[in-house]
């Protein structure tokens, strides 16, 4: 593939989790269609085809309840794949959804006894991530929701919530590990309702947290499809409230079930202005969360995984297409209407609020001019469609 532009290369920052290419095809109404991967053989794999990194669940890496001889001969053959290819675990995560145990909640179950074993598992697992070198650490509340709000812990559960995650920060700090977390919303699945279900709802709840600074957010694409809202309104956000700490790129329809199709799949000029935000305000991991569609051997799932780099790299082409392109340039120029003296009176002082309320405005040029939209989108169209 040398000379290939859309090759992936180590500077692209690409990675995957082991639960992603490890996923082995199970559904809720079919048994696995492809064998379990050895982490050792995904490293070597991922790196062959040009990933920089790979993230993991505790569980994905040492199976839950191995003694602890066991743990760290799997961790020693594990940072052996690592130094033997260069590929690096930028983050980690706990998985608080598998276990039945977590099956009403983690962090939000109403029985102390299963929140006590969140923050245990999840205080392990931090060390874990740590001891491999993951700078993020991710929480995604897949168990924490409810399908009864009957039994009244809706105002309960966030407080819950907000315990655990002060607990963990202050033990991070404890520990002195250089460590932030990446709080992932989702809307629905596997519980009716989830917790704190958009990007909007978890910026919100860090405000309330002890210490907000160690805390953003890893948007998913697929999670914001399914509840039919925008990504890259969801990614502008994060962006803006400087919480883009990583993000989970993958593709769905909207309305369905989770899908974690492979990047760019379904949605291709939502992908296109996901990338284009990216490069350029986001530098860290780009990681896909998703997984090769269930139909798939061995073989698929790594021409998913190459699909979804190569994807990648086509849309910031485009992207930077786009930024290049004049006649664009000079539609969008046109759309944006700058004033500076209105500019000016916008902003406040009583003098300008006084000029501004007896300012006369074209009001009825701006009730009958067209901004020029459907001109630049179909540009950004034909960009996309490879004809521009
Ligand atoms: C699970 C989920 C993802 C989360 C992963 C991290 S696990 O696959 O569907 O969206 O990012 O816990
Ligand atoms: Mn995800
Ligand atoms: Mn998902």
């Amino acid at each position: 593939m040398s000379g290939d532009r859309y090759a992936p290369t180590r500077e692209d920052r690409f990675t995957f989790g082991l639960w992603t290419v490890g996923n082995v095809g199970r559904d809720p109404f079919g048994e696995p269609t492809r064998p379990t991967l050895d982490p050792v053989d995904t490293v070597h794999a991922l790196s062959d085809l040009g990933a920089w990194g790979v993230n993991f669940h505790d569980d994905d890496l040492v199976p839950r309840g191995a003694p602890a001889a066991e743990r760290d001969r799997i961790v020693r053959r594990f940072r052996e794949a690592l130094d033997a290819t260069g590929m690096v675990v930028p983050m980690a995560t706990t998985n608080l959804f598998a276990d039945p145990a977590f099956k009403d909640g983690a962090f939000t179950s109403a029985d102390a006894r299963v929140r006590a074993y969140a923050l245990q598992k999840t205080m392990r697992a931090m060390d874990l991530g740590v001891e491999l070198g993951a700078r993020t650490y991710v929480f995604w509340g897949g168990r924490e929701g409810s399908e009864v709000d009957g039994a009244g812990k809706l105002l309960d559960g966030l407080g819950w919530y907000r315990d655990a995650l002060n607990y963990l920060a202050d033990y991070a700090e404890a520990q002195g590990y250089d460590l932030r977390f990446a709080l992932e919303p989702k809307p629905n699945e596997p519980r009716g309702d989830l917790f704190l279900p958009t990007v909007g709802s978890l910026l919100g709840f860090i405000a309330t947290l002890d210490r907000p600074e160690r805390f953003g957010v890893n948007p998913e694409f697929a999670h914001e499809a399914m509840a039919g809202l925008s990504f890259p309104h969801a990614l502008a956000q994060a962006i803006d409230a400087g919480k883009l700490f990583h993000v989970d790129l993958n593709d769905q329809k909207m309305a369905r079930f989770d899908q974690d199709l492979r990047f760019g799949a379904e949605n291709a000029k939502t992908a296109l202005f996901t990338v284009a935000l990216l490069e350029k305000r986001y530098d860290g991991p780009k990681h896909f969360d998703a997984h090769a569609l269930r139909t798939e051997d061995a073989r698929g799932v790594w021409a998913f995984a190459a699909g979804c780099m190569r994807t990648y790299k086509i849309l910031a082409e485009k992207a930077r297409r786009l930024e290049e392109d004049d006649e664009l340039r000079q539609a969008i120029a046109a759309y944006r209407m700058p004033d500076a003296e209105l500019e000016g009176l916008m902003r406040f002082s009583p003098e300008n609020a006084s000029a501004l309320k007896d300012r006369s405005l074209p009001l009825d040029e701006l009730r009958t001019r067209g901004p020029g939209l459907e001109r630049i989108d179909q540009m950004v169209t034909e960009v996309l469609l490879g004809v521009r």
